[in-house]
């Protein structure tokens, strides 16, 4: 195994920065071969700190010359920055350093993407432009002179002078490194407005490519409601003259909030009917909310250090999905939400991945922008507000600004400020933030002379480093149900605190049906003993939307389970309650679409190995296609009318609504597949103006296998662009066969439009391959080679891409021993290869030592 131990970095070992910076000025000199970055920076010892050690960052610069005070120094340089001797005083440190960003397809710090200069310096690119204090609690006004012949250079904060091959910016606000940002290129803008509640003024636009001009309206019309509901919702205001968005077409994540720079990767801001689906919209949507709230949760205050990630991360995306949630429908999103936790972050939870919220120790924090840190982070804030209640979040975020503003903070900042504003003991709760794993909660029921009873008892299963959990604060929304569907006791926040307790319900007629974890109220596995009967009442009845899509939720899994272990025929009993629902005109339509999705192909294995077996991926696709199958044929006619009653009139809206009834028109589409050959997606097909309309068209005909000239057309449709050729490598791989994905996906990496030097090309064909479940774990072991032949290429390349694909083997620990070898076989040659990357080291490591 590499030696990367020696590397590892501890929260405990947190020490301030010796020296702090008053201000940055930087003058770079674009060229793709030999950019020139001066720097001068004003550095003051930290009153905070005896140490007086100076260091700067830096990694894979040319040093060209150094000063200090205007005397010329030699610094002692290492491959990871350098020292040098300096005053016990103020001074000013003057710097050159060569650069070439043609050449950096690792993506991180300062590189290229067709002709554009563009940078990406979280979490540690900084010190890959220059030497520096590369560190999130050392925060600096920065002025920034780019020099090129581009005709488009910008840079965080206002702009200041410009001219003939120049352009200068100011940013006022102290900020960390990270947040630092440049562009420059041959782009275009989609121009805005919009006016703060305090009156002013501030110029917004959309930065693309030459071409894609059109496709940015959505983005900004998003980035406006961003604006305006966190005025309206959390009271911020926007602090600069202009806001600047970029879209760039390589880029490893989906977009960065650089202080009045936000960069993106382009599937996250181009938007069109015709290009985008439903989904696609949505998403840009959130991002573009995400990366805007970032400027108060993350900008203004920051993090003091990278363990303290999910300080800006879980609130940010807390804050984006309750933006989500007063734009679009509530209880769909969160509903997507709980099945986006339990398909990334459980799994994370439940696997050799598996970390705090906020991690104790890494080698590489890359490797920690995770579902953890982000998701379960956002589902830890939401049990706050549930158990201080809205009006003391309220009061605590007010004080969280106040106090805060200008800070890199702690999670210890953060809870204290709930603890100052309501006088509640945070220490136990706190444990959300330090031990890892998904707690267990299991209930029992009692009912005796109009007393209903709850008993609860939780645990937490070992993680990796962690044996053994105390019990956390579990807050559980429970409402009660009578036997003729009406509630009898509405929502109420029980407090599960100890390892086992009961809460009772009394005065109740007769014995109630339980509808509990609410909302899903905390990120908890529930263990209730229950029956299909019970299921399909609260289906039917339950008040809470979430609660009612669970139950419909267990009663699939349930079947499906007993299709798989025990040879049972599809149970009637569901059909009927998925027809019962179908027949419903109450419900949203998006909500229909939801309980008509069985369980995924993880969510069955998983589901198998809590049973004690041993999931075979293979026949558990097969028992999800014999479902879909019985499901078409029994709702064959409901499915029908559903499609008819759900093409939505006019021209597309991307709007909650039509999306919603697309989503339920196509979710019968893929069904009625199964029955008509794809004779009806075939017209949808040819008739379609919009890709949501394409896509699932398309899909449904690949189910139906009749998809192979849609599939031709289609290519020759969007050859040229980029976004919607992802999603064709993407469906490809999606609907192969279990026995012949690893031929689709090493047939598509032959195609002339294949190239692993983009992250979102890469991903259409790798992440879709790591997703097709029984595909990728073919007992061939085919797919296991493929991936470990193409992660070994792509290393050398693209770390942190690399390394986030790896995730792709975490669940190894449930297959056969057969599969297990196999696994074992291409991690360790992946491990093995010559020069392979911190950042794909720790992951393999990780994964292979559990
Ligand atoms: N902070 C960004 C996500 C991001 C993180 C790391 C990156 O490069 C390693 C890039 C972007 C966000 O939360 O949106
Ligand atoms: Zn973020």
């Amino acid at each position: 195994m590499k030696d990367v131990d020696g590397r590892t970095i501890y929260l405990k070992d947190y020490a301030p920065p010796a020296y702090l910076v008053e201000r940055v000025d930087l003058t770079f000199v674009l060229a793709p071969e030999a950019t020139r970055v001066k720097s001068r920076i004003r550095f003051t010892p930290n009153p905070g700190t005896a140490s007086r050690d100076f260091f700067l960052h830096g990694e894979e610069l040319k040093l060209v010359s150094a000063s200090v005070d205007g005397q010329a120094v030699t610094p002692a340089v290492t491959d990871e920055g350098l020292t040098c001797e300096v005053p016990d005083a103020p001074f000013t440190w003057e710097a050159e350093v060569e650069i070439a960003p043609a050449r950096n397809t690792a993506l991180e710090g300062l590189y290229m993407s067709n002709g554009m200069y563009c940078t990406q310096c979280e979490a540690e690119g900084f010190r890959k432009i220059t030497y520096y204090p590369d560190r999130p609690d050392v925060m600096a006004v920065f002025t920034v002179r780019i020099e090129s012949e581009l005709p488009v250079m910008l840079s965080n904060g206002n702009p200041g002078a410009s001219g003939a091959g120049f352009a200068e910016w100011h940013d006022p606000w102290p900020k960390p490194a990270y947040l630092f940002a440049l562009v420059a290129g041959e782009l275009v803008n989609h121009p805005g407005s919009f006016t703060t509640r305090s009156g002013k003024d501030v110029e917004l636009n959309v930065w693309v490519r030459p071409g894609d001009e059109g496709k940015c309206a959505f983005a900004m019309e998003s980035l406006k409601k961003s604006m305006k509901w966190d005025e309206e919702v959390y009271g911020r205001e926007y602090d600069l003259d202009i806001f600047n968005i970029v879209a760039v077409d390589d880029f490893n994540m989906g977009a960065m909030e650089n202080k009045g720079l936000n960069i993106f990767n382009s599937a996250a801001v181009l938007a069109s009917p015709e290009t985008s689906t439903d989904a696609n919209f949505e998403r840009i949507e959130a991002i573009i909310a995400h990366e805007y709230f970032h400027n108060w949760t993350g900008n203004r205050i920051t993090c003091r250090d990278w363990f303290q990630l999910c300080l800006k991360e879980g609130l940010t995306v807390f804050r984006d999905a309750q933006f989500t949630a007063d734009m679009r429908s509530e209880p769909v999103k969160r509903i997507t939400d709980v099945i986006d936790l339990r398909g990334r972050q459980f799994r994370e939870d439940n696997g050799p991945l598996a970390h705090p919220v906020r991690p104790e120790s890494f080698v590489e924090i890359n490797n920690f922008y995770t579902a953890t840190v982000y998701e379960k982070g956002a589902e830890v804030i939401g049990m706050l507000k549930r158990l201080v209640g809205d009006e003391a979040y309220a009061k605590a975020l007010e004080l969280y600004f106040e106090r805060h503003d200008g800070d890199a903070a702690t999670i210890e900042d953060w809870l204290k400020v709930f603890e100052d504003t309501t006088g509640r003991d945070l220490s136990q709760f706190k444990r959300w933030y330090s031990q890892a794993g998904t707690p267990r909660v299991s209930v029992d029921e009692a009912w005796k002379d109009g007393t209903y009873t709850l008993t609860f008892r939780q645990s937490t299963p070992p993680t990796p480093g962690q044996p053994v959990k105390d019990p956390r604060v579990i807050p559980i929304a429970v409402g009660l149900l009578g036997p003729n569907g009406d509630e009898v006791q509405e929502t109420t926040l029980l407090e599960l605190t100890e390892a086992e307790q009961s809460f009772t319900f009394e005065g109740l007629a007769a014995k109630p049906v339980p509808s509990i974890l609410r909302g899903f109220s905390a990120p908890v596995i529930l263990d209730r003993e229950t029956d299909n009967a019970e299921r399909a009442f609260l289906l039917a009845h339950d008040t809470d939307p979430f609660c009612k899509w669970e139950a419909g939720r267990a009663l699939a899994r349930d079947v499906l389970l007993r299709m798989l272990n025990e040879g049972a025929a599809p149970d009637k009993a569901f059909l009927g309650a998925l027809s019962s629902t179908l027949a419903d005109e109450s419900l949203d339509p998006a909500f229909v679409a939801l309980v008509l999705a069985l369980p995924s192909e993880d969510d069955l294995a998983q589901a198998q190995v809590d049973a004690g077996l041993v999931p075979d991926p293979q026949a558990i696709h097969a028992v999800r296609e014999r479902m879909r199958d019985a499901m078409a044929e029994a709702l064959e006619d409901q499915l029908r009318a559903a499609y008819a009653a759900h093409q939505v009139p006019g021209p597309y809206r991307p709007d909650a609504d039509a999306a919603a009834s697309r989503a339920l028109a196509n979710t019968a589409l893929m069904l009625l597949s199964r029955r008509d050959g794809g004779a009806l997606a075939q017209t949808q097909y040819d008739t379609a103006d919009n890709m949501t309309q394409q896509l699932a068209a398309l899909s449904a005909l690949l189910t139906a296998g009749a998809g192979e000239e849609a599939l031709k057309a289609f290519e020759a449709q969007w050859k040229d662009d980029r976004l919607v050729m992802d999603k064709w490598f993407s469906l490809q791989v999606a609907h192969a066969e279990p026995g012949d994905t690893a031929a689709t996906v090493e047939r598509l990496t032959r195609h002339p439009a294949f190239t692993m030097k983009n992250p979102n090309r890469f991903r259409a064909v790798f992440g879709a391959f790591a997703m097709n479940q029984a595909g990728f774990h073919h007992d061939s072991g085919d797919g296991y080679r493929l991936m470990a032949d193409w992660l070994i290429e792509l290393d050398a390349l693209n770390p942190q891409t690399t390394a986030r694909m790896c995730s792709a083997f975490q669940t190894w620990r449930r297959y056969d021993a057969d599969r297990q070898a196999l696994i074992r076989e291409a991690l360790e040659r992946i491990m093995a290869k010559k020069d392979l990357s911190r950042d794909t080291a720790e992951m393999i490591g990780r994964i292979l030592d559990a």
